[in-house]
């Protein structure tokens, strides 16, 4: 029988503060390119048994108090740096299959935990960026929901170039699969906005992420390679999803 196709809509976000609340889309990808939706995809391609997100400090602490020590991580991280008391920040280099496997991630960011917390009520959640794009985009191809949010991760609600070249970058190969017109795929400005940032940096995007001001805070940590790692793109062929609020799994 032949499958029809309803469009799908896309719409771009740049902060979680910008991110309608009073509405859900059939699917929302929250994105934080430096650096949580990267280690969260990482981890999970690592094999961690899932990463579980938190706003709050205090409510990661508590909630992971549950679980058996050798099977939890405690992550956190404000300001880029690893919140004391904890066993690991936010470097998506960390999370090698020794340290993750079959551990669950209890993971506290300053910006990135705060998009995924705000969307978490979407039918679909999951978590992108430059290195899972494509894993991202087959999902789209082949489940079309109708209305798809993408929303940055920003810095403490203001807007970041890497998360939007980012939504850029999951619009630009959606519209070239999908071969529709632009009109017909993107739901607000913001969309074409981050199409035209990711087809001019597209070739140079790790230029792009050191020039951008967490690029630059992260480089002041002395954090260049993982920098590098996060700028690359479709490396992981890994799809973070929401099973229940707030706890991402592999596809
Ligand atoms: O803001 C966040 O959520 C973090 O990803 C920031 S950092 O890259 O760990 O500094």
């Amino acid at each position: 029988m032949l499958q029809v196709h309803l469009p799908v809509k896309l719409f771009v976000f740049h902060t979680p503060e910008l991110t309608p609340s009073d509405q859900v889309p059939d699917c929302a990808i929250a994105v934080d390119v430096l650096r949580a939706t990267s280690t969260i995809a990482t981890a999970l391609a690592a094999g961690a048994e899932a990463v579980q997100v938190f706003s709050d400090l205090d409510e990661l602490i508590r909630v992971s108090a549950g679980w058996d020590a050798s099977q939890r991580i405690r992550a956190g991280e404000r300001g880029g740096s690893q919140v004391e008391g904890f066993d690991f920040g936010n470097s998506p280099l960390a999370c090698t299959p020794e340290f993750v496997k079959d551990r669950r991630l209890f993971i506290s960011t300053t910006n990135g935990t705060r998009a995924l917390a705000c969307i978490r009520s979407a039918k679909v959640v999951l978590a992108a960026a430059l290195i899972n794009r494509q894993a991202v985009v087959d999902y789209l191809l082949k489940h079309r929901p109708e209305t798809v949010w993408i929303v940055g991760s920003g810095w403490e609600g203001s807007y970041s170039l890497e998360d939007t070249v980012c939504a850029g970058a999951i619009a630009h190969s959606l519209h070239t699969s999908l071969g529709c017109s632009l009109t017909d795929l993107v739901g607000n400005d913001e969309a074409i906005a981050a199409l035209s940032l990711y087809g001019q940096w597209h070739d140079r995007l790790h230029e792009l992420l050191q020039s951008a001001t967490h690029g630059q805070r992260l480089l002041r940590l002395e954090l260049a390679d993982d920098l590098k790692y996060c700028a690359q793109t479709d490396t992981l062929d890994v799809l973070p999803i929401q099973r229940e609020p707030g706890v991402l799994v592999k596809n």
